[in-house]
């Protein structure tokens, strides 16, 4: 995004993540707050995920944002090698409908630590809104933009059901 320098790293195991990941993205944007997005997988890139994570805090990123579907370790493995703090996405799977990427990623050992969101589309735009909000602690702009858009969520949902 933009020719800011990235403070938030947006990673998937692959393209076909794309659909459910482009949800933190399109926060992010809202936001103003500038994100790159890789496809980086734990399985098929071992290497890629390697240099991603061991570069992670020298490139200045604050957050990573890593979402993963079935057998999803792609956040777990980024975590073990880099102390920015690190969101998971379960991505929901056709076989298991998400609930394997789920215990996937949210069952760490005590140690490494990984945020572990909802499943799918309200996980996605969670990441993006609590990677803000991890920013904003040290970007008081920033923070006036997320109570901003805070704001005008409250203001938009209506008392009347009908
Ligand atoms: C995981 O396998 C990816 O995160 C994706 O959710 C899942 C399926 O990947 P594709 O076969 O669609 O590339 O690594």
């Amino acid at each position: 995004m933009g020719a800011a320098e990235p403070r938030i790293g947006i990673i998937m195991g692959s393209r076909s993540d794309w659909d459910t990941m482009r949800h933190a993205a399109d926060i992010l944007a809202d936001l103003g707050v500038p994100y790159e997005t890789k496809v980086v997988s734990a399985h098929r890139t071992p290497e890629r995920l390697y240099e991603y994570a061991k570069s992670a805090a020298r490139r200045g990123l604050a957050v990573v944002i890593a979402g993963a579907g079935g057998a999803a370790h792609l956040p777990g493995m980024v975590a073990s090698m880099t102390r920015v703090p690190v969101l998971g996405v379960p991505v929901e799977s056709k076989a298991l409908k998400g609930m394997d990427s789920l215990l996937s990623i949210v069952q760490m050992p005590g140690g490494i630590p990984v945020g572990t969101l909802a499943i799918g589309k309200p996980g996605a735009i969670n990441a993006g809104l609590l990677a803000a909000a991890i920013v904003a602690t040290a970007d008081p702009a920033l923070a006036e933009r997320l109570d901003a858009w805070r704001a005008r969520q409250t203001a938009s949902v209506a008392f009347d059901p009908e």
